[in-house]
């Protein structure tokens, strides 16, 4: 039997973190498409975050990408976000841009490039000391493309190093979140290619070193739920940057490919108390073609609908079929809860918590569309980059 009351309960407490980039101009290395009334600055993005938190009332901080979101005074833009009803999230570092980057960051051959790198990444601490934030997401693009181009052995120590050096920077509440992903934009060998590499590297550094699961980054088939289990088990999963693909590290809207898959990631993290811990449900996408805004706020629902459905496994016959080995009684259970059309008591959760229960038609009858087209004219738009 499930408990309709506590899933509700536990649906009004959950935070979904959405990124500064996914409200800016993006694309593929073909074109970027850019769109009328994009942000231009760091606060226009968090004027737009704070419309997607107005309307799901579950998206209270955003993720920043230094140097995408760099500003002079971090403490302004902080109370900038709270005077729109949000909080700055994690702070996302940035060492796959800059020329001096093209044999890799920490984990370049030249100590003085490595020296850069980790410099980048004790100024993003620094920053996360102005917003308050408690995460530092590091995601690498280091690697190789070719056999014997570099010591992959030897990157791994670099890494360590350089890792190390930056975990020993962190203040108290303060976390380091790595980010592994298997390929691009290195094709041969990436330096922190998958969730062993990095929990490996999280193990020796330390409590306050946790992987991040990217839903976009793993070889077609990967069963990313195993992993998710596996990392709650060991302490090791500081949080999701949650997206959807179809070939690669396509950035799409998270549930829009494959919302089975959420919901069984959704599950494990239920079943392993990843719900109620220190968990970050973030986004990582980039809203190419469709309106920024809606599809934000689309992927928070998303997100909803499968915590929903996996709230919602009858969890006593699961574990009575699971013990009395009847698998498909055990199948059938899990079936049933994805099978539900949880979008009625999500109506219902936003009604009690005093939202329109429909956001998306709630956002497109507000005018902030129109408002930001007719306002935001001129000025360097924001995106991927900049
Ligand atoms: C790159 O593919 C990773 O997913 C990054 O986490 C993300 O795209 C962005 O660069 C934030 O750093
Ligand atoms: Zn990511
Ligand atoms: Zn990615």
């Amino acid at each position: 039997m499930t408990d309709l009351a506590a899933a509700k309960a536990a649906l009004k407490t959950q935070a979904v973190e959405t990124p500064s980039w996914a409200y800016g101009n993006s694309g593929t290395r073909f074109k970027v498409f850019a769109q009328a009334g994009v942000p231009r600055t760091p606060v226009e993005k968090l004027d737009d975050a704070a419309q997607v938190h107005a309307f799901t009332g579950v998206a209270p901080t955003v993720s920043l990408h230094i140097p995408w979101d760099k500003v002079e005074d971090y403490s302004a833009l902080a109370k900038h976000a709270e005077d729109r009803g949000v909080r700055l999230g994690a702070i996302n570092s940035n060492t796959f841009q800059d020329d001096d980057y093209k044999l890799g960051s920490i984990c370049h051959p030249e100590a003085s490039v490595r020296r850069k790198a980790v410099g980048h990444l004790l100024e993003c601490v620094d920053i996360m000391d102005a917003t308050g934030s408690a995460d530092l997401k590091l995601w690498f693009a280091d690697g190789t493309n070719y056999p014997g181009q570099d010591d992959l052995r030897a990157r791994q120590d670099r890494l360590a190093e350089g890792l190390a050096e930056v975990y020993a920077r962190l203040g108290d509440g303060q976390r380091m979140l790595l980010e592994y992903k298997f390929f691009e934009p290195a094709f041969y060998a990436t330096d922190v290619p998958d969730w062993g590499t990095a929990y490996a590297h999280c193990l020796k550094l330390g409590p306050k070193a946790q992987v991040v699961v990217d839903t976009g980054h793993h070889a077609p088939g990967t069963n990313i739920e195993f992993i998710v289990a596996t990392l709650l088990r060991e302490g090791k999963l500081g949080g999701f940057d949650f997206n959807s693909r179809f070939y690669a590290d396509d950035d799409l809207m998270v549930g829009a490919a494959d919302p089975f898959q959420l919901f069984r990631i959704m599950y494990e993290v239920v079943r392993g108390g990843g719900f109620t811990s220190d968990v970050a449900f973030m986004l990582d996408q980039c809203h190419n073609i469709e309106a920024k805004i809606p599809a934000i706020i689309r992927s928070v629902m998303n997100v909803q609908e499968a915590t929903a459905k996996a709230l919602l496994v009858d969890r006593s016959a699961l574990a009575a079929a699971q013990a009395s080995g009847d698998v498909l009684e055990a199948n059938a259970v899990v079936m049933d809860a994805y099978n539900t059309d949880v979008r009625p008591l999500l109506r219902e959760v936003r009604d009690e918590m005093g939202l329109d229960p429909e956001p998306i038609g709630a956002y497109r009858r507000s005018g902030w569309a129109e408002k930001i087209v007719a306002e935001r004219v001129g000025g360097e738009q924001a995106g991927w980059g900049a």
